[in-house]
């Protein structure tokens, strides 16, 4: 009889973690500072008081009342009762690593950024992700905008780049972010639903307020749901400036453009995931991290000629448009590479406070009054958040450059400044520390030019709010549309009051009459009468000065907006699922998990029981999960092995059948071993087995059955690399 294989578990993995050579530079390096390990050493209190029983509390006799003298007790209870701080207000769910970019060519032309002239040095980062609506213990698989938020530890000092997966925002000034806030939140009331939009005062909201048009078009689409956080662009939506070493000004937007390409799941899938795996995304990232399978992002820059800031047809002030790449292409400047989970969860993801205010010399600001807005809310935020204006110490935040001001005192003050001073001027230091010259490398805010009247105004070049929403609806594939109109559906159908769906129809309706009238059939409402107008109006405001300019825009479509163009040709880090059972064949396993791992895929053996099976030649194979454990949904792809006997047990096993018949709603590459076919047989898809498995049929259909040879796994790659077959769900006859 075969030995049975042992996997590597628990204690032995954590070894091998710990042995494990981590990547070294100057911010690992500060934070190591602060980092403590138990390993090897005594028990002691805070103060150093070595503990001898930490089980049993002080009482006056075995069986006695405990008493107050005890002083251990308290401790450790006093320090558990705190241990909690607020939430994040928004983006309170995220995932964070460490990583570092790197620059392809120097930027001097455009930026003085230190940084971004730096070829040779790879700058520290610490990204976090997030969903924006949820609570710190919601699904990452939520319908949601993703926070993309990178701090820069530069030699300079730190460069936060807070953005999202989406290019554009819901409003356009800053006033009215409380606002979407608290309408996209769980309702006050009852504080539901949790981290979803599909209720009444979201749309309520934004049925009345037309400039949030566009990003309801981003926000209905698949971006919503990525299948990995590694798999999604980040952008960061305002204008900035680019200042070089001259004094000359740049306008520009940046991107992060995933190496993996931009990938998505399905609503339906999405749910489902949310509760087989809540963590999916945050397991996604750290478990990529882990293998070695480091998430990489370009980050891409679209500079704009400051000459050629009226030259388009939408104000770059404004959040609620983007720059079509058609216009103006995006350079890929430098490499993100994430390599590092963290130590500690609280310590780095949940401490770490990003703020759009923290820039280098060589970036600035422009004038977008979302971006003015943030300027404010980022640092305050924190002081409630983390308990005091002292959280620029905690070692997540810190710069890797020291830092010497006069700023004093506080909430847990970490730092023991020394000396007398702590003003400026000062004869008694020498006036130290000095403040720093332009040019030796001191910040100075642009020299714009401003002239103006102090009001509370929009300018008309922000009352453009359909064209760049239809752009992005007429970028869409077919299924992106299709996608986009069953959200709609979906969200509106949960809006219980009839006059918030009919004044979303309203609002659709300016966007693209066709969608307009699919979600109305949806909903079997009738089409309104007239578009719905804009709410957003000050007291002594005339309506008419507030309403949508109707704009055709000057692109009918932009590649870059559908996800369909996006890579395919990579199937790294991909998990597939190996359908087996006990009399399975060992061959035919082996070549199809060796090809898919040798390109960087992940393999898991799913079977009717954990451990092992033991295949017809009598060796035996360790399994990864059971059906009870396993999920399609948590997989890219599927193959069913063959062998008789493995077979006849897969097709009366229904959680197997079940696996299929959602991998295929799911519109997943499935692929099968010849001798398996009875497996399909019994799932409710059987019938749309094609019959032909040339390249073309089966990168049409993504269905693959074959004989397990270099030609099938060759296919198989190819199929992944595809990631979903959309064209599937036409008929929409599919259950499970
Ligand atoms: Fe914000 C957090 C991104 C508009 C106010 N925001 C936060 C985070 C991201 C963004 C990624 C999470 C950072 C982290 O992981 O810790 N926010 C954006 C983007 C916006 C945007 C891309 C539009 C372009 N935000 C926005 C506005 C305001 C805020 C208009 C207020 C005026 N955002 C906040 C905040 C948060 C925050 C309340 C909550 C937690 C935090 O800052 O640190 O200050």
């Amino acid at each position: 009889m075969a030995k049975t294989p042992s996997p590597k578990m628990g204690t032995e993995a954590a070894i091998d973690k710990q042995l494990a050579p981590q990547p070294e530079n100057a911010k690992t390096q500060s934070l190591a500072q602060h980092t403590a390990d138990a390993a090897g050493e005594q028990m002691n209190t805070n103060t150093g008081l070595p503990i001898n029983d930490d089980q049993n509390s002080l009482k006056a006799g075995d069986r006695g009342p405990s008493l107050l003298e005890d002083f251990l007790f308290r401790e450790k209870m006093t320090h558990f009762d705190h241990e909690r701080i607020p939430e994040r207000v928004v983006h309170a769910r995220g995932s964070g690593a460490h990583g570092v970019f790197k620059l392809y060519k120097p930027l001097g032309e455009y930026t003085k950024a230190a940084f971004l002239n730096d070829t040779e040095t790879e700058t520290p980062v610490f990204v976090r992700f997030s969903t924006v609506a949820g609570s710190r213990g919601s699904s990452d698989l939520a319908r949601d905008v993703r926070g993309f938020a990178t701090k820069f530890y530069t030699t300079e000092g730190n460069f936060d780049l807070v953005g999202n997966n989406m290019p554009v925002f819901f409003i356009q000034d800053a006033i009215k972010f409380p606002d979407l806030i608290h309408a996209v939140k769980p309702e006050p009331d009852n504080e539901i639903p949790q981290a979803a939009s599909a209720h009444d005062t979201f749309w309520d909201f934004i049925s009345l307020m037309p400039e949030s048009a566009h990003m309801v078009m981003w926000a209905m689409s698949d971006r919503a749901l990525p299948r990995s956080l590694r798999m999604m662009e980040g952008f960061g939506v305002h204008t900035f400036r680019l200042i070089n070493a001259e004094g000359k000004s740049s306008f520009v937007k940046f991107h992060w453009k995933p190496l993996l390409g931009v990938h998505s799941v399905a609503w339906d899938e999405a749910q489902n995931i949310s509760g087989k795996d809540p963590d999916f995304h945050r397991r996604d990232l750290w478990d990529a991290i882990e293998s070695g399978n480091f998430p990489e992002y370009e980050l891409g820059l679209q500079i704009i000629p400051e000459e050629d800031e009226f030259k388009y047809d939408f104000d770059l002030l404004d959040s609620t448009k983007l720059v079509p790449e058609e216009l103006v292409p995006v350079q890929r400047v430098g490499k993100l590479t994430l390599n590092r989970n963290p130590d500690n969860f609280f310590a780095e993801t949940e401490q770490v406070a990003y703020h759009i205010g923290h820039v280098v010399p060589g970036i600035d600001f422009t004038n977008d009054p979302l971006l003015q807005g943030r300027l404010f809310s980022y640092t305050d935020t924190q002081l409630t958040r983390l308990g005091g204006p002292n959280f620029q110490e905690i070692p997540i935040n810190r710069p890797i450059v020291p830092v010497h001001n006069n700023q004093r005192d506080g909430f847990m003050r970490q730092t023991i400044n020394r000396g007398k001073v702590s003003y400026n001027p000062n004869l008694i230091g020498n006036n130290d520390p000095q403040q720093v010259k332009e040019s030796a490398g001191g910040f100075v805010s642009y020299r714009e030019r401003i002239e103006a009247r102090k009001e509370r105004l929009r300018n008309r070049s922000f009352f453009d709010h359909f064209s760049q929403a239809r752009l992005f609806l007429n970028s869409q594939s077919d299924p992106e549309r299709n996608h986009i109109v069953d959200a709609l559906t979906f969200e509106l159908g949960k809006v219980k009051t009839i006059a918030i769906r009919e004044r979303m129809l309203g609002i659709l309706l300016q966007i693209d009459k066709g969608l307009a009238t699919q979600v109305a059939y949806g909903l079997r409402l009738h089409l309104p009468e007239s578009p719905s107008t804009n709410q957003s109006i000050p007291a002594d405001g005339d309506p008419a000065d507030y309403q949508s300019v109707q704009a055709e825009g000057t692109l009918a479509k932009s590649e870059a907006l559908s996800m369909a163009n996006t890579v395919k040709d990579t199937i790294k880090s991909r998990k597939i699922a190996l359908l087996t059972a006990d009399g399975a064949d060992a061959a035919s396993i082996k070549v199809v998990k060796d090809a898919l791992v040798a390109e960087g895929a992940t393999v898991e053996l799913i079977a009717p029981r954990q451990s092992y099976i033991t295949a017809a030649d009598d060796t035996q194979i360790i399994v990864d999960q059971s059906f009870l454990t396993a999920a399609s949904v948590l997989f890219d792809a599927v193959y069913v092995a063959g062998g008789t006997n493995a077979v006849a047990t897969l097709e009366a096993e229904a959680n197997a059948v079940h696996f299929l018949n959602e991998a295929f709603k799911h519109c997943k590459p499935i692929a099968v071993a010849d001798d398996a076919l009875q497996v399909i047989g019994a799932t409710y898809f059987s019938k749309k087995i094609p019959s032909d498995f040339s390249e073309a049929s089966v990168l049409r259909e993504g269905i693959l059955v074959g004989k397990a040879d270099k030609n099938f796994t060759n296919l198989l790659i190819k199929m992944i690399g595809q990631h979903r077959f959309w064209e599937r769900e036409k008929p929409r006859l599919i259950p499970a």
